[in-house]
């Protein structure tokens, strides 16, 4: 019932019994034990997203609803040499905490009159998503729900709420992805490969864009790979999943030639600085992937 109601309101979801919590947490840890997970990746989120456990503020939390927030990409528009340069943020990257207050707004909304604490959840979503029934994996790796493909976002909830039905599933591919290659032979780095599920991490461009502009890309990293100012859209833009969405995209953020400039130049201190941070923030940037980013989206390497 409360899930029909999400779904009237934009959103997606499902529950799972957390008596499953520790599976999720140890079917990533055992690809980790077999080495099929880059080792650094694995270091930096293990503790946060897979050793799962139960919150101090709910120890006797009944469920796990995990939630899906449709979002279009972003348009951002930077003035260089008198020219309108349009640069795509992806979906996900912006109003992170917008997003995950609305998916927690829409539950409470969902279960009126019943209250129910929700406590935000920090897991592998993707695995509970597509075990929960909600989404499916593409073969880029990433979740796929109805209508809106891969465009939205995955917040996770542990609640006291108890579910007569606990969804509980075998991982699933979208039907189609058994035969189409479109992700992997648009992946100019090799992140997607023919012969396993799980991409390679470290060949993903994401991994290198998200990072501090200082690391620079490695040499293999060309120039025309680039698609987005953080992150990548390739693997999405090319699968015939996201038909329907494609071109959903919605225009927030512009820079003048001289914001432009700056932001080029890559010294950034002071209130200048900071301000400039607050303007990135609305779009989902900050300045720590600046210049790099921009300068390769410029052509300027
Ligand atoms: C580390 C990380 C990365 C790493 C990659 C690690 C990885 N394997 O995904 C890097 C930095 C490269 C990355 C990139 C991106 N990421 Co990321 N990332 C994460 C993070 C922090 C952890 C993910 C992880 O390592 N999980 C562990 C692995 C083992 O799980 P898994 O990928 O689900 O693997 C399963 C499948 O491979 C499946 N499987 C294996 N074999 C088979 C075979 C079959 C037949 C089937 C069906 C399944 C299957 O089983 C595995 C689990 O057991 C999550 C945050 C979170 N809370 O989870 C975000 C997260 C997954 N990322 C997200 C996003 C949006 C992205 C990007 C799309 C960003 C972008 N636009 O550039 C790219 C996508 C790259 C891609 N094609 O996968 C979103 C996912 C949204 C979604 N709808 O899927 C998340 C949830 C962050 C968020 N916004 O909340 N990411």
């Amino acid at each position: 019932m409360f899930i029909r109601r999400l779904e009237k309101n934009g959103c997606q979801g499902s529950v799972t019994s957390t008596t499953h919590l520790e599976e999720l947490g140890e079917e990533v840890q055992s690809l980790h034990r077999e080495g099929l997970l880059d080792k650094v990746l694995y270091r930096e989120f293990a503790k946060y997203y897979f050793t799962p456990a139960l919150p101090k503020s709910i120890p006797n939390a009944k469920s796990m609803i995990v939630v899906a927030v449709p979002q279009p990409m972003l348009r951002t528009t930077f003035i260089w040499k008198g020219n309108k340069v349009q640069v795509i943020v992806p979906p996900n990257y912006y109003d992170v905490n917008k997003v995950s207050w609305r998916a927690r707004h829409e539950l409470k909304m969902a279960f009126e009159p019943r209250q129910y604490k929700l406590v935000r959840a920090l897991l592998p979503v993707k695995l509970l998503a597509v075990r929960s029934g909600l989404a499916r994996y593409g073969r880029n790796n990433i979740t796929y729900i109805p209508k809106y493909g891969s465009f939205h976002r995955l917040t996770a909830f542990y609640s006291d709420y108890e579910s007569s039905v606990d969804n509980w599933q075998d991982k699933e591919a979208l039907p189609s992805c058994v035969k189409c290659k479109a992700c992997i032979d648009a992946c100019q780095t090799g992140a997607i490969q023919k012969d396993r599920f799980l991409i390679r991490a470290e060949r993903c461009l994401t991994y290198r864009n998200e990072k501090d502009s200082k690391l620079g890309f490695p040499e293999w990293v060309g120039a025309s790979v680039h698609d987005s100012i953080i992150g990548c859209m390739r693997c999405q833009k090319v699968c015939p999943y996201n038909r329907d969405v494609v071109d959903w995209c919605i225009d927030r953020g512009a820079f003048s030639e001289k914001e432009t400039a700056y932001l080029l130049r890559g010294r950034f201190n002071g209130e200048k600085a900071a301000k400039m941070n607050k303007k990135l923030m609305r779009i989902g940037l900050d300045l720590s992937t600046f210049p790099r980013n921009l300068k390769v989206l410029l052509d300027m390497e």
